[in-house]
């Protein structure tokens, strides 16, 4: 297939419109997708492996070939990464240390991530963190930072204190920013008595986790919210409400995760009122099946409405969109490239909008045309416009990169017992 001569008529096509299709792809070449890594090994990681997974997350499915070292995960991210277009960050969590020392969560440093900024300097890309408060003994109670035990609340905050070190690593190292998600699965199976003890106790540990002064140009701290989790249905301490009140009075910036809410609610509508009182924000892209199961992105109509969000006014330059999903029942790298690609081709399809007819539009009451148009867009020569685009970024166009998950699945994953 001719996918140059495609793209020329499909530019013309959005030119009639006003839409500049060379711009719309230059704006998605430079915007970075931070790739979640627990996606490549059922969020186990490398430091307590015969740890079962907690905190009220699952992965379900026995898909062979999840990696089992540092080593395996970067050589399968390697192949998603050249599987998808333009250049994107890696978001590790603090069970991702590769190291032989045995460390437990309150001995990490740095240097515990040496590996993984060497990787990501070869590739020039950034990276992400995240403490990692689960699948640890001292979440067995079902809290950790918000926990009434001293004990276990301090243990919570020094992992968190010096998770923002490993954070501001990574940004001095990489040269640009690590945005360091906190997420604590804390909170009751059934009902509490007591709802607000919890949530200062939470409130007044993460000021102590984060007492250290960090240099802003290198880390940013963002505070997860979630509604419930499996084992934690009545009662979250981290809830909306906490999550981001305590992120504007501490000027830090909020994530919103598209699973952590109320069937109904959606987080492309929260994203520009988020963003009206927070300077930055974090996004974890998911995909909620009846709860918050955490399937692979699909281009659904959630999806297109959240780039929308971030495209049309411009939000996407203070939003730090990040990947939260994890599938054991399929090819985890297939699992990264569907989702990753899916998440681009939600973006470009928002960067081509004619934006300020359709403001326009809109401010003069002509809702009849806003519907018309916005319609009919839907249907405009897309795929002319992305095809074109993997080529020319040198990823294979269309569905031809599963070809290359398959060559490896046979070569390499399936050998892994
Ligand atoms: C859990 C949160 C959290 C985790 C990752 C592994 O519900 O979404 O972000 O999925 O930190
Ligand atoms: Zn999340």
């Amino acid at each position: 297939m001719n996918t140059q001569k495609n793209y020329e008529i499909a530019r013309q096509i959005y030119a009639e419109r006003g839409v500049d299709t060379d711009a719309a792809l230059e704006r998605l070449r430079k915007t970075p997708i931070s790739i979640h890594c627990w996606q490549g090994d059922d969020v186990r990681g490398f430091l307590f492996r015969d740890r079962a997974l907690s905190g009220g997350i699952q992965t379900t499915g026995h898909y062979p070939g999840a990696a089992r070292t540092a080593a395996e995960l970067r050589a399968d991210l390697d192949v998603a990464l050249s599987l998808i277009p333009s250049k994107h960050r890696l978001n590790l969590h603090a069970i991702y240390a590769d190291t032989d020392e045995e460390p437990d969560l309150i001995d990490l440093e740095p240097r515990h991530f040496a590996s993984w900024v060497d990787w990501a300097k070869e590739r020039r890309i950034g990276l992400d963190f995240n403490p990692t408060c689960f699948s640890h003994p001292m979440a067995d109670s079902g809290f950790t930072i918000s926990s009434a035990d001293p004990d276990v609340r301090a243990f919570w905050i020094e992992h968190c204190r010096r998770s923002r070190k490993i954070s501001e690593y990574f940004g001095r190292e990489l040269g640009t920013k690590s945005v360091m998600n906190l997420w604590f699965p804390d909170g009751y199976k059934d009902i509490p008595f007591d709802r607000e003890a919890p949530r200062y106790r939470m409130m007044t540990a993460l000021d102590e986790a984060r007492r250290d002064p960090v240099d802003p140009a290198c880390h940013l701290d963002a505070l997860e919210s979630k509604v419930f989790g499996i084992g934690a249905e009545s009662y979250t301490v981290g809830s909306a409400e906490f999550a981001l009140g305590y992120a504007v009075t501490r000027g830090i910036a909020y994530t919103l995760d598209a699973g952590h809410f109320h069937p109904t609610e959606v987080i492309s509508d929260k994203i520009p009122s988020v963003l009206l009182y927070t300077k930055e924000l974090m996004l974890h892209v998911s995909r909620p099946v009846r709860w918050d199961s955490d399937h692979v992105v699909i281009l659904d109509d959630e999806l297109r409405a959240i780039a929308q969000s971030l495209v049309r006014t411009g939000l996407i330059e203070r939003t730090h969109v990040g990947l939260d999903f994890f599938d054991a029942s399929i090819n985890r790298i297939a699992a990264w490239v569907i989702g990753t690609r899916n998440m681009l081709k939600a973006l470009l399809l928002a960067y081509l909008e004619p934006a300020d007819e359709l403001r326009r539009i809109e401010l003069c009451g002509d809702y009849t045309s806003r519907l018309a148009l916005t319609e009919e867009l839907k249907v405009y020569p897309f795929a002319a416009v992305w095809d074109y685009y993997c080529e020319r970024m040198g990823v294979p166009v269309r569905e031809k990169w599963l070809e290359t998950v398959r060559r490896y699945e046979k070569d390499v994953l399936l050998k892994r017992a």
